[in-house]
């Protein structure tokens, strides 16, 4: 039996696509379980750039099965324009599998993501405005459409007559901005139903199928540790599960069929949108890790905030997840950085803290504990055994698996497939 995840350790952003995309090669079926097209995963292959938010990343090998599972939130015109772009590159999709619990993204959440965000104000979480949201926040007021219903002529209607009656009157009585037309997004949403039809089926069946037959399955997390809605860092997270427990509830699989869960740890820190971040680097560093790292969304084009590697939160997403060993990125970004800080742990008001704080008061205050490695001179882009990367930069890696308390599995040197060094 093979259930691999994959997930995201800090902010997000840690080259998971790159991950997935390596490991995929051996899988048989590549799951999304959760988040939507707020996701960004680029894939280098052969020289190409793929950027991928709806589909999961295995789709760029053929013959797999693909499946976005029902805890995924699908805006249906964008996953239309991401197939239609894969076919424009000559990639055949027919191993696509949609979940018919998936929820559907409907244009009254893109739009209520936006006024939402404006009424914070201040207090903004910083969200890709895709409408994510607010789509899960239907889910768990069980008033939300799913891929089943949108398949449904009838119930679809029904349903979107519902939920556009009670929208409207929202949009235009508290946030004084226009509604929508039944009319419109009814046709609209309807001619997708008939493009995604043939994608959509029980995708839990498909999957507990597949691994039964002892087929390898390779689960691929969005967003990251800390954006996870229950234990992130709450408010400024994401509203679904992008943890390994994630997996279970968002594809329908048994805890029990999880064989190992791999946790991507990118070389230094980032973070996109609002929150706390105890070791951002707000100067020269920071700015040069930006540039030469290309630290800008994947989805929004967002500059994204950049600091330095942090021991504490790794450790913490080892703890949730249960991770069996990392997969290092980008620490070729690196190269060339005279010293490099590495923050194993935090204090708050003189004391040490023992565990990662839920207040986000406390976190925000929290001063990290650091440990100065020397960097390394030389490019590491072209090495390809873990003796051959230089004594300093095993160093690094080596203190943050001891302070993490997990081992290290991968490192990756570069984006492209072959800039991979395995351990495990
Ligand atoms: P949302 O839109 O409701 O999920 O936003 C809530 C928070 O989750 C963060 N978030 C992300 N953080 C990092 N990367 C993400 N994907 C894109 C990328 C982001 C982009 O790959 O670069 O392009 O801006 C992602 N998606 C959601 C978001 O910043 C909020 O803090
Ligand atoms: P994801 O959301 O976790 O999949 O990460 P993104 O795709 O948003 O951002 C990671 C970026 O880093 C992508 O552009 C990848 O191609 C790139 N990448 C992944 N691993 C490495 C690495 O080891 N070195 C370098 N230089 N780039 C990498
Ligand atoms: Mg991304």
């Amino acid at each position: 039996m093979s259930a691999v995840v994959v997930i995201g350790t800090q902010w997000g952003d840690e080259g998971k696509g790159k991950i997935v995309d390596f490991l995929a090669e051996k899988a048989d079926v590549v799951v999304r379980y959760q988040g939507g097209n707020n996701a960004g995963h680029t894939v280098m292959v052969g020289g190409n750039e793929f950027k991928l938010h709806l589909l999961p990343s295995g789709i760029l090998y053929p013959g797999k099965l693909c499946v976005v599972g029902n805890g995924v939130v699908i805006d249906p015109a964008v996953m239309i324009k991401e197939l239609r772009g894969m076919h424009e590159k000559g990639i055949d999709t027919s191993g696509l599998r949609v979940s018919n619990r998936a929820h559907v993204i409907m244009p009254y959440h893109r739009l209520l993501d936006e006024v939402e965000e404006e009424y914070r104000g201040e207090h903004k979480i910083g969200t890709t405005k895709r409408g994510i949201g607010p789509c899960y926040m239907d889910k768990n007021a069980r008033s939300g459409i799913r891929m089943v219903d949108l398949l449904d002529e009838k119930e679809f209607s029904e349903k979107l007559e519902r939920n556009l009656e009670a929208k409207n009157h929202l949009l235009r009585a508290v946030y004084g901005v226009q509604g929508f037309d039944y009319q419109q997004i009814k046709e609209e949403y309807l001619g997708y139903a008939e493009i995604l039809r043939p994608y959509v089926t029980d995708t839990a069946v498909v999957l507990n199928d597949a691994i039964n037959a002892g087929k390898k399955v390779l689960f691929e997390g969005a967003q990251a540790t800390l954006l996870d809605l229950d234990h992130g860092t709450y408010p400024y997270v994401t509203s679904s599960h992008p943890i390994a427990g994630g997996a279970c509830i968002g594809a329908g699989i048994g805890p029990k069929k999880i064989s190992k869960v791999i946790g991507v740890v990118k070389a230094y820190s980032t973070r996109v949108g609002e929150g706390p971040f105890p070791t951002e680097l707000k100067d020269e560093i920071g700015d040069l890790i930006r540039e030469r790292g290309r630290e800008y969304g994947t989805t929004t084009g967002r500059p994204r905030r950049c600091g330095w590697l942090d021991a504490a939160i790794v450790r913490y997403a080892g703890i949730l997840s249960g991770i069996d060993y990392m997969a290092i990125t980008r620490l070729d970004i690196l190269d060339g950085i005279k010293t490099l800080k590495l923050c194993v742990g935090y204090k708050y008001k003189g004391e040490v803290l023992k565990e990662f704080p839920a207040s986000l008061k406390v976190l925000a205050q929290v001063e990290p504990i650091y440990e100065e490695l020397p960097g390394w001179e030389e490019s590491i882009s072209d090495i390809r055994a873990y003796d051959d990367l230089p004594a300093n930069c095993r160093r690094y890696i080596e203190r943050l698996s001891e302070a993490a308390g997990i081992e290290i599995g991968i490192v990756s040197v570069g984006p492209r497939r072959d800039q991979t060094i395995i351990l495990h």
